[in-house]
């Protein structure tokens, strides 16, 4: 009976937890929108299917990608940049579904950033030995707007620096579900995700996916 009052309200019971200056975890914050979520992720990977990309040093990342919004991240032999269509197909993007906005608005509230209009969701998967190096993300144009999460499956360890490269990273572990808001000083903050482990996630299977909603322009 409870449960259902608060059925359209997944973020209810989500908590809060503060990592940094502007930084906030928000656990649990998908709820109730989780089958939601997953079925249009499903119709995105359908169109722009997932693909591990090249560093312009000539890596090709453990980690695979793919996007939808008004633009896409990408990066090959010539850098990392936002292309309006996706490479591999010359199409656009697929469009951000309103369920992703909406979900990335509420949470950018919840950590006390208003009107977030992010147009960019950058969705990575994950198998187990994928990792991300230390790195900043600075290819946007607006670090006033934060950068919001989403994390799904496996869990992952989230290292999270400072400023500087040598600043030494604190470890969060992202869980199924969880959301974070990174706004503020920590926009421009250092961090990156260690080795994913082995496991079978009960819902996503052997993989972990991040979301990440950004304005760029
Ligand atoms: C803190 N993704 O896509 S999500 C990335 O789990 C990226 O896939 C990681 O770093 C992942 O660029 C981390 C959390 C995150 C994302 C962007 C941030 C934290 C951030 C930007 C600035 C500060
Ligand atoms: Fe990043």
């Amino acid at each position: 009976m409870t449960a259902d009052l608060f059925a359209c309200f997944p973020a209810v019971r989500a908590s809060r937890e503060q990592m940094a200056e502007g930084a906030v975890l928000l656990r649990d914050f998908v709820g109730r929108t989780e089958a939601a979520l997953i079925a249009a992720l499903r119709e995105i990977v359908a169109a722009a299917p997932f693909r591990r990309m090249h560093t312009p040093g000539g890596h090709q990342m453990s980690v695979a990608m793919t996007n939808c919004g008004t633009a896409g991240w990408v990066t090959d032999r010539s850098g990392y940049r936002y292309r309006p269509d996706d490479p591999e197909t010359g199409k656009p993007w697929p469009a951000m579904p309103s369920l992703l906005r909406e979900l990335a608005g509420r949470a950018a509230e919840s950590g006390g950033f208003s009107n977030f209009a992010p147009d960019v969701c950058l969705i990575n998967r994950y198998v187990p030995g994928a990792r991300m190096s230390l790195h900043q993300d600075k290819d946007e144009l607006d670090f006033t707007a934060p950068i919001v999460s989403v994390s799904l499956g496996l869990p992952a360890i989230f290292m999270f620096g400072g400023l500087k490269r040598t600043d030494k990273p604190g470890r969060f572990r992202l869980e199924h579900g969880d959301v974070a808001v990174w706004g503020g000083p920590s926009r421009l903050y250092y961090h990156g995700v260690a080795p994913l482990a082995e496991g079978n996630h009960p819902v996503m299977g052997p993989q972990r996916l991040n979301l990440t909603f950004r304005k760029i322009r």
